[in-house]
């Protein structure tokens, strides 16, 4: 039995803006609650006297962190140099320079031949001998075009289709390491990837448009007792038949709010060969709170806006609040008093939204993920404005007209950006009042 300690997507050094100076030490608190939250997984790795730590990838928000950066996420591993358990640092994404290949900011354990260690920057096995014995594992880092595939090769084609032809490049590279594997041996992939049914986090904004997806079932394979994910910040088994577990432990801090609900953590795994048991493991990190309320019906704004401030637990925590309220009840919020409702935060941002009488709710036809041409977009709009109903048919042909001119008209259109930005950024999120200012400029 190999006793296994795995975490992923550390991210130190990033989220600063959620923090504060701390005056005794002259650092971020955001990287102090980083660096104690890494603490922690070590102090359990040692004290549960694991064989071995699997790291699956992001170690900071970008290829090259700031020297006190890199320094307290090494002095924390090593640590595990000093207690003598092996470890496996895979490359992730924001680990890679955007420029050329390779892990430009773990290389350095390997150039430094930090005993134990193991820089998983290419697609191959490592034979590990741990005190419990021997264990394979399969290092998978973060793929880009550049990693499988040439410029000539891609050209041309869209992004499904190289991504495609990534997974056909991929597969053959995968089964030469498993036709070499010793079946004997406990095997596990380490893997820096988006695998395809896995639910999104922050890392699809921090990574946006950058990124492949792979199929889960070039993960499922027999030959592997248990997947190490890294890359998604939720905590997730992919694999619902458990056979192998295909586990995503999650960044173990809060990187930003969109984690605010998530637990974190890492994973304790047992391997034998055909067998793993895992369990994960929580940990207790900083509190993220969204406080949000809409005022504008309230008649005293000001005390609906305490009162649901009183509600939460605050004390420590960073905190947010988003408040909705019309412009007319603006002198009514006294600011001052906000502020010290929230002092017990750790930190806070007061975030208030002005709604616009005119507001509508937005058309879900006409979200941004979905794909409309401008004129189904336009139609779909008129055919949910009772009031422009007489002009509809006016609108749609002006409309026409306007994406078929000439190249002159649209120089014209163009021109008039200003109003229409103008226009847009008061009803923000508005696609109607997007599309009343296009009108206009007819
Ligand atoms: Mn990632």
């Amino acid at each position: 039995m190999i006793k296994i300690l795995h975490l992923s997507d550390i991210h130190m050094g990033s989220g600063f803006s959620h923090g504060r100076i701390n005056p005794e030490t002259g650092l971020n608190t955001r990287l102090e609650d980083f660096v104690n939250t890494l603490g922690r997984c070590i102090d359990s790795a040692i004290a549960e006297q694991v064989d071995l730590v699997l790291f699956g990838g992001d170690a900071f928000p970008d290829a090259t962190p700031p020297p006190y950066v890199k320094e307290a996420f090494a002095g924390q591993f090593r640590r595990l140099v000093d207690a003598g358990i092996p470890t496996v640092l895979l490359v992730g994404n924001h680990d890679q320079h955007s420029q050329g290949q390779g892990g430009a900011s773990l290389g350095i354990y390997r150039t430094l031949g930090v005993p134990g260690f193991v820089v998983g920057d290419a697609i191959e096995t490592h034979r590990i001998e741990t005190r419990s014995g021997p264990v394979q594992i399969l290092t998978l880092p973060w793929l880009t075009r550049s990693t499988l595939l040439t410029r000539p090769d891609t050209e041309g084609l869209s992004l499904a289709e190289v991504n495609h032809l990534l997974i056909d490049k991929l597969n053959p590279r995968i089964e030469g390491e498993i036709r070499r594997l010793d079946p004997e041996v406990p095997t596990v992939l380490l893997a820096h990837l988006m695998a395809d049914n896995a639910s999104l986090g922050a890392e699809r904004l921090l990574a946006v448009g950058k990124g492949f997806t792979l199929p889960l079932s070039l993960l499922t394979r027999d030959c592997f007792d248990y997947v190490a994910l890294g890359h998604v910040h939720k905590h997730q088994n992919l694999n619902k038949s458990n056979d192998p577990p295909v586990i995503y432990p999650g960044s173990i801090e809060r990187v930003d709010f969109s984690e605010e609900k998530e637990d974190k953590g890492y994973v304790m795994v047992q391997l034998e060969r055909g067998k793993a048991e895992w369990e994960f493991c929580p940990l207790p990190v900083r509190v993220f709170r969204t406080i949000q309320v809409d005022v504008s019906k309230a008649a005293e704004p000001q005390a609906a806006l305490l009162k649901a401030i009183e509600k939460h637990e605050l004390q420590e925590a960073v905190v947010r609040l988003i408040y909705k309220l019309r412009s007319e009840q603006i002198d009514q919020i006294d600011n001052a008093a906000l502020h010290r409702a929230l002092s017990d935060a750790h930190t806070y941002t007061i975030q208030p939204e002005l709604i616009s009488q005119l507001a509508r709710p937005r058309l879900p036809e006409l979200d941004a993920g979905s794909s409309i041409d401008p004129m189904s977009a336009l139609k779909t709009y008129l055919d949910n404005r009772e009031d422009l109903k007489d002009i509809q048919s006016e609108l749609m042909e002006a409309a026409h007209r306007l994406l078929e001119a000439e190249e002159v008209l649209w120089l014209e259109t163009s021109k008039g950006g200003s109003e229409l930005e103008k226009n847009t950024n008061q009803n923000s999120q508005q696609v109607g009042g997007n599309v009343d200012a296009q009108l206009r400029l007819l």
